[in-house]
Parts: structure tokens; sequence; C-alpha cells
């Protein structure tokens, strides 16, 4: 990098737009990012480190720390920042250092933020999944919040007036108990990425969790606060997160305000998980449990509700988590339009045997375990599975439910399976697919449902083992 020009802090400080070209600054390196930041996989989030340093965002969102990223950040460097004005990276505080210790058995696929499942065959071990292994998806630090001064504000839109609700007051109201499972609306997208490349976290099949949530009907606290069925103006309730970053940006999202006040909606404000106060990295003290909704929506460390005209105007609501046209990239995706997952497609796993694992066939028959789970309420009407390609089918044994009906069926079916193999193979491939009460069922391949995103990736799970006796 010698000979490119020296550059001094407050002369990069300039270059904050794509009219002024937008610098950053990285170690020692000064680079002009304005051509990279229109295909930069995290948006307009780029902008927030315009003409400053990159190092604090990148202490934040820990993905950026690899050999590609440097590689392509190198190819737009302009020039070296004067000496005087290089800070050591040592200088500045790690915002992850207070994040909690995590069970061994949650397998990370990031540290900073912290995001984690744990393996297959341990998932499908319980209906409900214990606190310690439920899968972990953070965008941001932990927050430490104080439960004695914590307090949940409300503000409802055009009422110029905001309640407030601490921890105490809150569990004053009626106590709801739901049983409901949580899953990232990018689990699975390790499967979708063979197909072709996509952007995001590669999840395998444990992006997903079943708990009893137990707290305050959202309904009833809005009702509370006067907001009812017979809304006719408000449309979506707004929730904001108490984690944040360094420009305090925050994690946010918003639902529609039918699903909020729905007495067959069951959104709860839950400060219980399986019994116990929600665990630091699922939102405590208090979270919001939207059943049947992307996970993305339910929002952890919840510090405010706004009942208002709009969706949020979280970078995670408008340009994040939605689903897109196989043949859409990048490059000419429009979030504007595309609306936001809520409500989530029928999917299913097996979990046992996992990929490449050695079956033990007994009298020609092989075991097999999984979970089956449908957004919106549905409940699960049967799985098939198959280890011919679908030339013939057996249907499994749903095992686990909870009685709950349809449209309010929140939680996943774990289900079990003793299917016949040919003796003769070594190895088989095996399929599953799933059917919901709306006789839903999962696309056979990932091909035309492919999106750059990786979200909604429910085909049929295929699962190649070898045979043995
Ligand atoms: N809420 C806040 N405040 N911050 C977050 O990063 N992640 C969301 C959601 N709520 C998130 C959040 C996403 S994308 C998912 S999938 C779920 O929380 C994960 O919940 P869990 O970590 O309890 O499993
Ligand atoms: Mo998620």
């Amino acid at each position: 990098c010698k000979g490119l020009p020296s550059y001094s802090m407050s002369e990069v400080n300039k270059h904050t737009t794509k009219e002024d070209k937008i610098w950053v600054v990285y170690r020692e390196g000064v680079y002009d990012i304005t051509e990279f930041a229109e295909q930069h996989p995290g948006g307009d989030q780029i902008l927030i480190a315009a003409g400053g340093s990159v190092e604090p965002f990148w202490l934040l969102y820990g993905i950026h720390k690899n050999e590609n990223v440097f590689k392509i950040l190198e190819s737009f460097r302009i020039g070296n920042l004067k000496k005087e004005d290089q800070v050591q990276i040592t200088d500045i505080e790690d915002p992850y250092a207070k994040d909690p210790i995590r069970h061994v058995a949650l397998r990370p696929a990031n540290m900073k933020p912290f995001n984690a499942e744990v393996s297959p065959a341990l998932l499908c071990e319980s209906f409900l999944t214990p606190n310690d292994l439920f899968y972990v998806r953070n965008h941001l630090p932990v927050p430490e919040v104080d439960p004695a001064t914590f307090e949940l504000e409300i503000e409802v839109e055009g009422t110029r007036k905001t309640v407030s609700f601490t921890l105490e007051e809150l569990k004053k109201f009626p106590k709801a108990t739901i049983t409901a499972t949580l899953m990232c609306a990018g689990n699975r997208r390790t499967e979708m990425t063979k197909v072709k490349a996509v952007k995001g976290l590669s999840w395998g099949p444990c992006a997903i969790g079943t708990a009893t949530w137990s707290g305050v009907r959202l309904r009833d606290l809005l009702q509370k606060v006067g907001v009812t069925d017979d809304e006719e103006t408000l449309k979506h309730v707004q929730f904001e997160g108490l984690d944040f970053d360094v420009t305090a940006n925050q994690y946010g999202a918003s639902i529609p305000l039918w699903k909020a006040v729905d007495k067959r909606g069951d959104v709860i404000l839950a400060y219980e998980m399986n019994g116990v106060p929600l665990p630091p990295d699922h939102g405590y003290p208090l979270r919001v449990v939207v059943p049947g909704v992307a996970g993305a929506r339910n929002v952890k460390w919840l510090g405010k509700i706004v009942v208002s005209q709009q969706e949020s105007s979280s970078h995670w609501q408008q340009n994040d988590y939605k689903g897109f046209c196989p043949s859409i990239d990048w490059n000419n995706a429009d979030f504007s339009t595309a609306p936001a997952i809520q409500e989530m497609p029928v999917i299913s796993a097996i979990c046992r045997p996992a990929e490449g694992d050695v079956v033990k066939v007994e009298n020609g028959f092989i075991n097999l375990k999984g979970y089956a789970w449908s957004g919106g309420g549905q409940k699960i009407i049967r799985v098939d599975v198959t280890t011919d390609g679908g030339k013939t089918w057996q249907i499994a044994k749903l095992d686990d439910q909870d009685a709950a009906l349809p449209p309010r069926h929140w939680a996943w079916t774990l289900w079990s399976a003793r299917i016949p193999v040919d003796p003769k193979l070594k190895e088989v491939e095996i399929w599953c697919k799933a059917v919901d009460s709306c006789y839903n069922t999962q696309p056979e391949s990932f091909e035309n449902i492919w999106n750059f995103r990786g979200v909604l990736s429910n085909a049929y799970h295929r699962v190649k083992v070898k045979l043995g006796q």
C-alpha cells in the first residue's frame, strides 16, 4: 500500500454520502466503498460506518471477520490513514463481553452475535425443548436489563400518550400459558444453499424449538390502553427490543393488529419459558411470543410497543425476512413491495438418522424420527416418508402433538416411522414431507423456491444414510 496517498481522519469524516463518496477506515487503510454500498448484504446498515472506522461495527457484526470480506474491502483501497489518527483495535471494548455462557450442545453458526442450534438427534428427544438447548438467534449483543427498573412502554399513535408498566404490574394481569413452536424463517437454509449460494447464516434443520410461554396476553394489555378489535385506523403493532448497537440502532419488528387483538391469536408477552423466568438469550425479562409467525417477529428484550398505522421501520422488518422470486437477487430486489414474512408455511425434517449416519437394519426395517410444524395455527395431519425417491410412501406415526385445535395449533408434531428398506442396498436416501390441516404440503425441491436470502426453506427434507446390519 506504499505509494497510496495518506488521509487524516477529518478528511475521511467528510465522505458520508453517495454524492460525496462513501469512505471508511479499517486499521491503517482508507477505502472508498461507494460502489460496494449498493450490494452490501446488510443493505443500508453499511452507511452507519460511513466517514469513520468500520471496526466497532465489525466487532458487533462478527460475520465480517473473514478472509472474503477483507479481500472485498482491500479491492476498494484508496489510501492510508495518517499515523497520528490510527487507533488500536484493543481500545474498543467488545460489546459481546457480557453475553451469557451457553450450553456446549449449542453449536454456533456465528459467535458475535451469537447464533446456535443443537444436533437434530438431540432436538427430537423431547416435545418441549429444554431452555438451554433452544436455538439462539441474536442480531446484536444481549442487553442487560434490570428487572427492578424495567418498564414496558406502550404508545398508541394519535393519542399522544404513553403508558408504562413495570414487571410487577404486568404480572398482575391474568397469567396465560401457551405451548408454541418458534422457528427462524431461515431454518434449513443450508439445504437451499446447495442450489445456489444465498446470503444468510447457515442454519441446519434445528433453528426451531418448542416451549411453554407464560405471561400477559397482548390483547388484555391493549384493551387496557383502549385498543380493541374494533380499531379501524391503526393496523400494526410494532415491538422494539432493548438490544442496541453502537449507533443506537435497535432490533424491532411488527405484526398486524388483528393478530394482536384476536381472541384466538394467543399473542403473549412472556416472562416465563418452560416455567422459569426467560433466560438472557431468549429475552429476559420480557419477550413477545407471536405463535404461528416467523421467529423474527417474536421480539426479545421487549422495551416498547407502538400501535401504529405503519409497520415497524426496523431494518429487519423492511429489508430482511422477506421472500422473493428465484430469479431475483440483490441487484433487482425491491424490498419495499415484498410483504414481510409473518405466518410460516408447513415444514418437516428427519432428525434421526442424520446425514451420513450408518443405520442398523433390523429385520428389513429402519427407524426414523423427526418433527413437523406449520405456521398460522395449522395442525400437522400427516407425515409421509419414502426411501425410493417417492415411488412408494409410508405414513409416519404422529407421536407427540399438542391438544389444541387449528387454527390455534401452535406447537410442532414429533413423529416416528419404521420403514422397510431393500436389504441389498448399501445406501438409501430418505425423504419426508408433512401435510397440515389446510392440506398444504411441502414443495418437492429447492430449485423453484430458491430465494437469495435463503428463507422459507421448506422443501422435502432428504437424508442420505449408509445401511449396516
Ligand atoms: N429480538 C431481539 N430483540 N433481537 C433479536 O436479534 N432475533 C429474532 C427474534 N427476536 C431477535 C429478536 C429472530 S430472527 C429469531 S429467529 C428469534 O428471536 C429467535 O429467538 P430465540 O433466540 O429465543 O430462539
Ligand atoms: Mo430468525
